[in-house]
């Protein structure tokens, strides 16, 4: 069914949000705002908008090292979002997470882990507790395909099939194109199945596959997996497919060129080493497109939206980089459980 107006400008305002807070990440890495490596989710837009659409306030959330996007996707302020990562003592965490481990627990976020697989786990554990204490929330646990080689993913699966426990597990599987190790690439996902929904399939969890730069077939797929979970029938595993972003490889991200919208209509503007990338697997440039298509939004409209997105991330680097580093006297806090003030 094809998105309505007011959805897909909310799911485009969301992803334009995650886009230009991940290009001022860069961008501040560069200029030296914060030490240390990073994980960028620009490609991936389209699954996570997508998916935090419909949740509700409530719901849990479980991220993985790619965890920006699902972040400020979800509405979690990107000033406090970016301070984290600045190691500021305005942070969610007061400095201490840095970007692998934000977590904002007002939105759901039970937290960020770095531990490939670990969060499917978490989010099978908050399912558990939702489910013995007979709420409808959801538990979403995101994670990289990277994540179904490990035990812990396969053992949650089981563990949620066996009690029926209302956990969406959405695979971000941006290994498409790779050239995976075997050919000297990197990275990708080493398993012995060619085909990732065999392993939840296996154990009668609902699978579903989706183009996940595609926004209205993530959100089709979304809300079928979170409806069935609300009824008590989950769990769901989505499988979203994505090309990885160029600027992704090596292991430090590179800005080839910045977003311009305006290349949507005037294709001629798409230039530079990630060109190929920009033009047929952009899902930010492909949600744009749409949105004209279906008439649900003019080129002016989509600036407009596009200007008020980069105009909150300006002030969100502004307010990280005013804010202060945490006090020497405060190296003990966040520490031990219960010590955190
Ligand atoms: C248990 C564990 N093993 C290895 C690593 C090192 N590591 C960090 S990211 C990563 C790749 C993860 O790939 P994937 O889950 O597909 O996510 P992607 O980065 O491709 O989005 C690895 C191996 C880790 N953090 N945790």
């Amino acid at each position: 069914m094809p998105l309505d107006r007011k959805t897909s400008l909310s799911i485009f305002d969301r992803m334009l949000v995650m886009r230009h807070f991940e290009e001022a990440v860069i961008h501040m890495h560069e200029q030296k705002a914060f030490a240390g490596h990073y994980h960028i989710y620009i490609g991936q837009e389209a699954t996570g908008a997508a998916v935090l659409e419909q949740l509700s306030k409530s719901d849990l959330i479980c991220t993985t090292h790619r965890n920006h996007g699902h972040l400020v996707g979800r509405g979690c302020d990107p000033g406090r979002t970016m301070a984290e990562i600045f190691g500021r003592a305005t942070g969610f965490n007061g400095g201490r997470a840095g970007t692998l481990h934000i977590s904002d627990a007002s939105k759901g976020f039970l937290s960020t882990s770095a531990i490939v697989g670990g969060c499917a786990g978490l989010a099978t554990g908050a399912a558990f507790g939702i489910k013995t204490k007979r709420e409808s929330n959801v538990a979403v646990g995101f994670f990289g395909d990277g994540s179904l080689e490990e035990g812990l993913v396969i053992e949650s699966f089981n563990m949620a099939a066996l009690w029926k426990l209302p956990v969406v597990y959405v695979c971000e599987n941006n290994s498409a194109g790779a050239m995976g190790p075997q050919q000297g690439g990197y990275p990708t996902a080493i398993t012995a199945t060619s085909s990732f929904i065999n392993l939840p399939a296996a154990y009668g969890i609902k699978c579903i596959k989706v183009d996940g730069a595609d926004m209205s077939a993530v959100h089709a797929a979304a809300r079928s997996g979170i409806e069935q979970c609300r009824s008590g029938n989950g769990p769901v595993f989505i499988e979203a497919i994505t090309v990885r972003w160029p600027g992704s490889s090596p292991l430090w991200p590179e800005l080839a060129t910045t977003t311009d919208l305006t290349a949507v209509w005037e294709p001629s503007r798409i230039q530079g080493p990630h060109a190929d990338w920009l033009r047929n697997h952009d899902p930010l440039l492909r949600a744009a497109h749409e949105l004209l298509k279906a008439g649900h939004a003019s080129q002016d409209e989509i600036m407009k939206y596009d200007e008020q997105a980069r105009a909150r991330i300006a002030s969100a680097v502004s307010f990280a980089l005013e804010s202060p580093l945490p006090l020497t006297s405060t190296v003990a806090d966040h520490i031990m459980a219960g010590s955190a003030k």
